[in-house]
């Protein structure tokens, strides 16, 4: 047999760049889905991209998208994958308030699109499926830990969305006896993740703060807790729910869950700054304690850039969701047992890791003002 082949939906995103070098360095033939749009969206696979031109490329990209019956089925029609990693969607929590109708049919009916098109192109018995379904779906807590056997109750547009999407996976696998499989998986974070989640958010702003090139972190619900984890142990898991000799659905998580509080708390610390919370609900503020300077001169930062007593954290409600799900605490048993799973990264390496990046990142762009070009200054 030759090597596999596999489509990636939504391989622009976090997911989808971290999965591609994975596949790639198991011998895969990596196909993937792109939206079309007015400036490059490819930034997070660039450095796996091939000339078009050469023979036998092993990484190709398709314009397409999951509200296009017609283009999706003419692509899975060419590519013939062993194997489609369904990861495209309209991923954010709060923009889904905004856009419920186009979540619905991006994250609902995109997936019945794909199993569809896999069902009537004659392909069930070939192509397996992965649905990347969420721990959005438990929401509203009805018990915890969360495992595959706990009861969903969806909070968002994007959650119900999902919610379809799962249980149209399962449906299609019962019905018509095709792979397809749920990874229920909790929050992962990575520096490729996008810029408007919570950590991301997070980590960007404290680099910022300490080069001086932003004042203030505006935040909503700082109390709400995720069980965090690393985009690169988690799309180990995608591959491995995909090469099971039986579907089945899995919980993939960390088992330990963290306030934002603590994550804004982390971060700076890991930057040389202690903050401190003070005041209470929308009025709360997190101030400046302290200044490590060793910390400091080890990063490279220049301690003039920030004082004791400033203010850099306020709650702008405008953050705040119309409902919110508060708590989110995983159960992997199933996964570390069954597939074999392990993490590697705790949630201080994946801060290290993140903070790190953003530092560069904005370091970078220090030294741009600092030779006299403009940088982009755009936070959310
Ligand atoms: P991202 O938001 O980083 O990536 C989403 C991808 O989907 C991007 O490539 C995006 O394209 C693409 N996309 C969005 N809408 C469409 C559409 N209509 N047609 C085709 N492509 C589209 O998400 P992540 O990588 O973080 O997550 C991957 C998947 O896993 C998502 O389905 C998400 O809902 C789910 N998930 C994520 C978790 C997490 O913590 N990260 C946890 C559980 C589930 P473009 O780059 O052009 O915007
Ligand atoms: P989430 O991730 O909604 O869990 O969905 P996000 O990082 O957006 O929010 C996590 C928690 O932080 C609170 N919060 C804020 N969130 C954002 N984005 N911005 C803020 O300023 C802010 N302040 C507080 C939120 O209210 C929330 O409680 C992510 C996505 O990747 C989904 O696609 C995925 O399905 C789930 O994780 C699992």
């Amino acid at each position: 047999m030759g090597n596999k082949v596999a489509l990636i939906t939504g391989i622009t995103g976090q997911d989808g760049a971290y999965l591609s070098e994975l596949l790639l360095s198991k011998g895969y033939t990596v196909h993937g889905i792109k939206r079309r749009s007015s400036l490059f969206n490819t930034d997070r696979i660039d450095h796996l991209y091939e000339d078009p031109h050469v023979k036998n490329p092993r990484f190709i990209l398709h314009y397409g998208d999951l509200t296009d019956s017609m283009n999706l089925t003419r692509i899975i029609q060419e590519v013939q994958p062993d194997e489609i990693y369904n990861l495209a969607a309209m991923s954010h929590v709060k923009v889904s308030f905004d856009e419920p109708e186009y979540t619905a049919n991006a994250d609902g009916i995109g997936t019945l699109r794909i199993l569809e098109a896999v069902r009537l192109l004659g392909l069930s018995q070939k192509t397996r499926i992965y649905q990347a379904s969420t721990s959005e779906l438990y929401g509203l807590v009805q018990a915890v830990p969360q495992s595959e056997a706990t009861p969903f109750y969806p909070r968002s547009p994007y959650a119900v969305a999902k919610l379809y999407a799962y249980w149209i996976t399962v449906n299609y696998r019962e019905a018509y006896n095709m792979y397809a499989c749920n990874g229920i998986l909790f929050n992962h974070e990575s520096p490729l993740r996008g810029e408007t989640f919570v950590t991301r958010k997070i980590t960007r702003a404290a680099a910022k703060i300490v080069l001086g090139l932003q004042d203030c972190l505006y935040m909503g619900n700082i109390d709400a807790e995720r069980d965090w984890g690393h985009a690169k142990d988690y799309v180990e898991a995608m591959y491995l729910i995909l090469q099971q000799e039986i579907p089945e659905d899995f919980v993939i998580a960390t088992g330990v869950t963290t306030r934002v509080r603590e994550f804004i708390r982390q971060t700076f610390t890991w930057l040389g700054v202690t903050l401190t919370f003070s005041g209470s609900a929308e009025a709360e503020t997190g101030i400046v304690e302290a200044i490590n300077n060793a910390r400091f001169a080890e990063l490279g930062l220049n301690p003039d850039k920030l004082t004791v007593g400033t203010t850099i954290l306020r709650i702008d409600p405008r953050y705040y969701r119309p409902t919110e799900v508060e708590l989110l605490i995983g159960d992997p048993t199933k996964s570390l047992t069954k597939l074999g799973w392990k993490p590697k990264y705790t949630l201080e390496a994946l801060i290290a890791d993140m903070a790190a990046a953003d530092l560069r990142l904005f370091q970078k762009d220090q030294l741009l003002l600092e030779e006299g070009f403009g940088i982009m200054n755009y936070f959310e």
